[in-house]
């Protein structure tokens, strides 16, 4: 089995399924995990799952994804938006990383039309709820090689 894909979600999306449906759906980020579990073994992969509030955790975990994944999924939720210190961990990254978000924030408020993350992604899926991630964690295994055509 190949090094897990990471898939790393930000700030306030534990409430996923509990607070705002309207914008982000009505599926927890349990649910959303478990379909990237399913769809990365679709490829013969696993994914690694993990949700914080805290910028500097989302920062250790990416340090700690330069050794032990083969790719990176993250939705870095405000973060993404505000923090130079999660890019600069990024971009020390050698493996892809592909952002993903529920909404698309382009479509949004001006505030989130900047997201310094996409500085260092290899890719970006927006848009499309919890199917962002699943399309995430399928482009991630084609790029870290589990997708054989
Ligand atoms: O669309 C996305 O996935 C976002 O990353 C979500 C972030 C937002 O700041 C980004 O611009 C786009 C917000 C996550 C907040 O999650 C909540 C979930 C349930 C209830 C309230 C907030």
């Amino acid at each position: 089995m190949p090094k897990p894909i990471f898939v790393l979600s930000g700030p306030n999306l534990n409430l996923l399924g509990v607070r705002e449906p309207d914008i982000y759906g009505r599926e927890t980020l349990a649910d959303i995990d478990a379909r990237c579990a399913a769809r990365a073994a679709l490829f013969g992969m696993a994914v690694d799952c993990r949700q914080s509030n805290h910028e500097g955790q989302l920062i250790d975990w990416v340090q700690e994804a330069r050794e032990a994944a083969s790719a990176l999924v993250i939705n870095p939720a405000g973060y993404g938006h505000t923090s130079v210190a999660l890019l600069d961990a990024l971009k020390t990254l050698a493996i892809p990383v592909i952002e993903c978000h529920l909404s698309n924030p382009a479509a949004r408020e001006a505030f989130r039309k900047t997201t310094y993350v996409s500085l260092a992604a290899t890719g970006v899926v927006s848009g499309f709820g919890g199917t962002s991630y699943e399309l995430a964690v399928e482009a991630a295994a084609g790029l870290a090689g589990a997708i054989r055509s």
